[in-house]
C-alpha cells in the first residue's frame, strides 16, 4: 500500500541568470525533506522547475539579441543540470513554456474570468521589473539622484507603466484570506514571517493587475490575446500544472493537492501566502497546506550580487569541499529560516568538527575495532547492559521520533543538532565501556559493546541518508546493510544487524578538510 502523499515544491527559477547557491539552498531544503519522508513510508512528490516568461526574461534576452524561448531553453538547462550535479531527487522539473503549463493557466484564468474574479480595466503604477512586482508610490524609496527604488533590497529602480489591464478582485479577499489565515495556523512558516503577512493583509489590498499589453513574453489572455498574462499569476500555478491541473479528477491531482508544502525564499512569501491563496479560493480550489519562507544567504558578510562579483556557484563549491560537506554544511550552520552568512571559515569548521571528527571518526573507529577483534565480522551480541539498550534507543528510534519532528517543521538544524548529539552519545559509550581493553579481559563483553556500537552507527547512517545521502549509502556498505532494508521502518526490529555476516574493509567516510596553502 503507497503511502500517505507528499507534496513539495521549489520556487521556479526565472531563466534571465544561472543558478547561484541561494537557488541550489531551496531545493537542497526540499531534497532533504523529500528524502526524509520517502525513507518514512510517505509518497513523495518533490517538484522544481523553471519560471520562463516575463519582461525581466524578455528585457535579459533582448540584451543578449537572442529570442526569449532561447534565453529560457539555455538557462532552464543549467536549472536541470544543478539538480543533477547535487543529487537532488526532484520527481520532475516543470517549465512554464510547456504545453501542460500553457493549458492549465489558461484554464485557471478562464474559471476566474467565469467567476467575475477578473475584470478589464486601466493600469497606472509603478512597476520594478526585476521584482516583477507592482508598488504603490507610498511604499518607493528616493534612490540617489533621485530615482525611485522598490522596497525589496534588490535596488531595483521602478518604471511608470499605464495602459489597459485585467485585474484580479483581491481586495475583495481581505477579510476571507485572513480568516483562512486564522483557521490555518499553520499556513505560513515561521511564525515572524506570518505576523508580517498577516500585518500586510490586516492594512488592506488593492485590486491586483494580472495582465499587460506592453511587452509579448508571455501566456496570452483567452480570448484577448494583445495581453499576456503577468507573470506571477502564470508562475504560480506551476503548482497546479504538475499534478495534472486542469484535471482535477486527475490521479496526481487527487492524490496529491493540495501541495504539503511550498518552499520559498523570504523574498517572494507575499506572493506565495497573499495571492496564491486568494487565487485559488476564488478559483474554488483548496490552498496549500503550507509555505516555509527561508532566509537570505550573504558571502562572508555581503549581499550576494552579480555586480559584486561575488555570486557562489554551488557546483565549484561541491568540487572544492564535496557534495555531503556543502548539503551538511547548509542544512546545519544557519537555523533554517534565518538570514546565513556564508563563510569558508565556518564551512571547514563544520566539516571537520561535526563530520571528520564526530560521524566520520566514531564510524572509523569502531569499524576498526570490529575488523582487527572480531575476525571481520560483525560481533556477537549478547550480555547486553542497560547501557547498551540506552544508547541504541538514542541512536535508533528516539533519535528518529526527534528528528521527524523537526523535519515537520523544518528545522533542519535541529534534526542535525539531534543527530549529533546522538553521535556524542556514541562516542561517550566508548570512552565509558574501552572495549580495546576487554579483549583480555572480558571479551564477551567486548563482542557486546561492539554490536552496540555496529547497530548504532547502522541507524545513524540510515538516520542520515536524508542529509549526507553518499557517505551514509558508503556507511551501510561497510556494515554490510543490503539495500532493501535502508528504509526508517528498519531502524528497529529485524532491521538489526545479523552476527556472524561478514564486513568489508573500513575506510574513512570523512576526511579532515585541509585548507590549501595561500588559500
Ligand atoms: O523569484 N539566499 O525566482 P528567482 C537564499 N521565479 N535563497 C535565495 C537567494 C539567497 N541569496 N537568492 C535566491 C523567483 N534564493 C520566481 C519564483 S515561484 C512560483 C516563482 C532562492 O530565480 C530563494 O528560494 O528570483 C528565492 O525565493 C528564490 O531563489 C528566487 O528565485
Amino acid at each position: 500500500m503507497a503511502g500517505e502523499p507528499f507534496y513539495v515544491t521549489t520556487p521556479i527559477y526565472y531563466v534571465n541568470d544561472v543558478p547561484h547557491i541561494g537557488h541550489a539552498y531551496t531545493t537542497l531544503a526540499c531534497d532533504a525533506l523529500a528524502r526524509f519522508m520517502r525513507l518514512d513510508g510517505r509518497d513523495v512528490l518533490f517538484l522544481t522547475g523553471t519560471d520562463e516568461h516575463g519582461q525581466k526574461v524578455e528585457k535579459a534576452a533582448q540584451e543578449l539579441g537572442i529570442a526569449p524561448q532561447e534565453l529560457a531553453d539555455r538557462n532552464s538547462a543549467k536549472f536541470r543540470k544543478l539538480a543533477a550535479d547535487m543529487g537532488y531527487t526532484n520527481d520532475d522539473f516543470i517549465r512554464t513554456t510547456e504545453g501542460r503549463h500553457l493549458k492549465a493557466v489558461q484554464h485557471l484564468w478562464r474559471i476566474l474570468r467565469e467567476r467575475d474574479e477578473i475584470y478589464l480595466g486601466t493600469y497606472a503604477g509603478w512597476y520594478s521589473v526585476r521584482d516583477e512586482a507592482f508598488f504603490n508610490e507610498s511604499e518607493l524609496i528616493k534612490g540617489e539622484n533621485g530615482k525611485l527604488i522598490a522596497p525589496t533590497g534588490t535596488g531595483a529602480e521602478v518604471e511608470w507603466v499605464e495602459g489597459p489591464s485585467y485585474f484580479f478582485r483581491l481586495a475583495a479577499w481581505q477579510d476571507r484570506l485572513l480568516e483562512f489565515y486564522h483557521r490555518n495556523p499553520d499556513f505560513i512558516a515561521p511564525e515572524s514571517r506570518r505576523n508580517e503577512v498577516l500585518s500586510f493583509v490586516k492594512g488592506g489590498l488593492q485590486d491586483l493587475s494580472v495582465s499587460r499589453t506592453s511587452f509579448k513574453w508571455g501566456v496570452p489572455v483567452p480570448d484577448d490575446p494583445d495581453h499576456v498574462m503577468y507573470v506571477w499569476l502564470d508562475a504560480l500555478t506551476n503548482y497546479l500544472t504538475a499534478v495534472g491541473y486542469p484535471d482535477t479528477e486527475s490521479e496526481a491531482f487527487t492524490t496529491y493537492w493540495p501541495a504539503d508544502l511550498h518552499m520559498v525564499g523570504k523574498d517572494i512569501l507575499r506572493f506565495h501566502a497573499v495571492f496564491w491563496p486568494a487565487f485559488l479560493l476564488a478559483a474554488g480550489i483548496e490552498p496549500p497546506q503550507r509555505v516555509f519562507a527561508h532566509g537570505w544567504w550573504t558571502n562572508e558578510g555581503q549581499k550576494i550580487s552579480k555586480s559584486l562579483g561575488n555570486v557562489i556557484d554551488p557546483t565549484a563549491l561541491v568540487a572544492e569541499y564535496g557534495l555531503d560537506q556543502v548539503r551538511y554544511f547548509l542544512l546545519r550552520e544557519v537555523p533554517f529560516g534565518n538570514d546565513g552568512d556564508f563563510s569558508r571559515a565556518a564551512m571547514v569548521q563544520r566539516i571537520n568538527g561535526d563530520l571528520a571528527n564526530g560521524i566520520g571518526n566514531l564510524a572509523q573507529r569502531t569499524l576498526t575495532l570490529i575488523q582487527r577483534n572480531c575476525e571481520a565480522k560483525i560481533p556477537q551480541g549478547g550480555d547486553s547492559s542497560d547501557g547498551d539498550s540506552d544508547l541504541r534507543r538514542a541512536c535508533g528510534p528516539s533519535l528518529l521520533a526527534a528528528m521527524r519532528q523537526n523535519m515537520e517543521q523544518q528545522r533542519f538544524h535541529m534534526a542535525l543538532q539531534e543527530f549529533m548529539s546522538a553521535v556524542s552519545a556514541a562516542d561517550a559509550y566508548i570512552t565509558a565501556n574501552e572495549p580495546w581493553a576487554l579483549k583480555k579481559t572480558d571479551p564477551h563483553r567486548m563482542s557486546a559493546v561492539l554490536y552496540t556500537l555496529a547497530e548504532a552507527i547502522r541507524t545513524l547512517a540510515i538516520l542520515a541518508q536524508p542529509f549526507i545521502p553518499d557517505a551514509a549509502s558508503r556507511l551501510l556498505d561497510q556494515l554490510a546493510v543490503p539495500e532493501g532494508k535502508r528504509n526508517f521502518s528498519q531502524i528497529e526490529g529485524e532491521g538489526a544487524l545479523t552476527p556472524g555476516t561478514d564486513l568489508p574493509k573500513p575506510e574513512g567516510i570523512f576526511p579532515r578538510h585541509v585548507q590549501p596553502s595561500g588559500a
